[in-house]
């Protein structure tokens, strides 16, 4: 969600905003048809939220202030932001003193009568995968390569949908003692890009492995985890109508308020609302939820993690959380601008950013502490370091700014989920022993 800070960023944001505001058009004029038509979303629902320019805040306190408000920063330039907000957090951002400019809404299929579901995405996306078309593409892979791929539902959604967790290894129904690796995907539900992430990875370590000797050398060792799916209820509604409703939180109604979901990534529990980066307000885009893991999505994924300790050691080393857009890799703390104290020591520092920019060298993307944006609490990777020190990254995929937002065209899957194929590669090798990244091997990876 947002995006390099680039010195003459004025230019970059103007840039940026003008390709956001020219995409729109131009992708309506590609899908029009008797039968799709691109609506402003506004214009069905005035209550869906839009992205807007936010011109005035320039550092991480200022984000963290404007966040505040309940909006959800999309992207972050030198001297401005992008935020997704509705009417009434656009009126508080404003309150602050900032100037807001409303950008182009993202397309929808048809015309949308209110009432109606479409449950499908619209013409231009329809490569994206829904909720059932994953679970078949899983389901074909893991009869076809059932020596290598195992499923397991891990438990439900708010809404009683699966939530899986792949397995890929060598004589993978065996718990053997390897290096155990977690993606996980889809925290934010019109983050649909990192599904097909997930589902890239699926196909990928699994057609070539036999053929290619990183990936077979890597099934060989390794115990690879991959939950593609962590917020199905929210995907499925963000397309439900046919129009994409920039739906960002699960489905669970909250007590005593008509206003719908928990932000997952503000509910872990690990300085669950400590540190003013998440929300206490139902409306907000970043709210936390009522306690620390009170999601079922939170609950079922930080249950499968602990069920990962084995004989008292976390055997998971090392993970990434894919969300999108701005193309960052992230790394902990969220809740601190600090680098070192209680539960990061410098060494431990040094691995994350070490690891973290090899990463990002091999995929384009900007590797920075995840505070440098702004300040987050409940964060996942924050609660897979602070509570189960693993070294847990987020990637922020495609696109860096404009581009299409949260909504790339599905034409950009193959090229942006491939991107990403070494830094995944170089991340399942290093998880042995992280500390090798900074040469310590010997003081920490020693056997025995
Ligand atoms: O949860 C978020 O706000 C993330 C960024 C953090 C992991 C620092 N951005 S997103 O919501 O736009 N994917
Ligand atoms: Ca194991
Ligand atoms: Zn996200």
């Amino acid at each position: 969600m947002r995006l390099r800070r680039i010195p003459g960023g004025r230019t970059t944001v103007l840039a940026a905003v003008l390709s956001l505001a020219l995409a729109a058009p131009i992708a309506a004029q590609a899908q029009d048809s008797p039968t799709t038509a691109v609506a402003a979303h506004a214009a069905a629902d005035p209550e869906l939220p839009h992205q807007y320019e936010v011109t005035g805040p320039a550092t991480s306190a200022e984000r963290t202030a404007l966040v505040a408000t309940g909006a959800a920063v999309d992207e972050v330039h030198a001297r401005s932001v992008v935020v997704t907000a509705d009417r009434a957090q656009a009126a508080q951002v404003r309150r602050l003193g900032y100037r807001l400019r409303k950008l182009p809404d993202p397309p929808a299929a048809r015309p949308v009568s209110p009432g109606s579901r479409v449950k499908d995405f619209p013409a231009g996306y329809t490569k994206y995968h829904t909720y059932a078309e994953a679970t078949k593409e899983i389901d074909g892979l893991v009869a076809k390569y059932p020596a290598l791929l195992s499923k397991q539902v891990i438990g439900t959604s708010h809404e009683g949908r699966d939530i899986l967790a792949l397995k890929l290894s060598k004589n993978v129904t065996k718990d053997e003692d390897e290096p155990e690796v977690l993606f996980t995907a889809h925290q934010h539900a019109r983050e649909h890009l990192t599904v097909e992430m997930a589902l890239y990875l699926l196909d990928e370590l699994t057609a070539k492995y036999g053929s290619d000797a990183r990936i077979t050398k890597l099934l060989d060792s390794r115990e690879i985890w991959i939950v593609p799916d962590l917020n199905p209820d929210g995907g499925e509604y963000d397309i439900a109508t046919g129009q994409f409703r920039s739906w960002r939180k699960n489905r669970q109604p909250n007590a005593g308020s008509s206003e719908v979901g928990t932000d997952l990534n503000r509910n872990w529990d690990f300085k669950w609302g400590c540190c003013d980066g998440s929300s206490g307000d139902p409306g907000d885009e970043t709210y936390r939820g009522p306690a620390a893991a009170s999601a079922p999505e939170v609950q079922v994924v930080s249950k499968f993690v602990h069920s990962r300790v084995v004989g008292g050691k976390q055997q998971i080393k090392a993970a990434v959380d894919f969300h999108t857009y701005s193309e960052l890799v992230l790394w902990p703390f969220g809740f601190t601008h600090d680098e070192t104290g209680p539960g990061m020591t410098q060494d431990e520092h040094d691995t994350f950013a070490a690891i973290g920019k090899k990463m990002a060298a091999s995929n384009g993307y900007t590797p920075e502490q995840s505070s440098e944006l702004y300040i987050t609490d409940g964060a996942i990777d924050d609660w897979l370091w602070g509570d189960q020190k693993v070294f847990a990254y987020t990637f922020e995929m495609y696109p860096s700014s404009g581009g299409g937002g949260f909504y790339p065209k599905d034409s950009v899957i193959p090229k942006e989920t491939s991107r990403n194929r070494e830094a995944v590669l170089q991340l399942l090798e290093t998880a042995d022993c992280p500390y090798r990244a900074i040469g310590k091997q010997e003081q920490y990876c020693k056997q025995g």
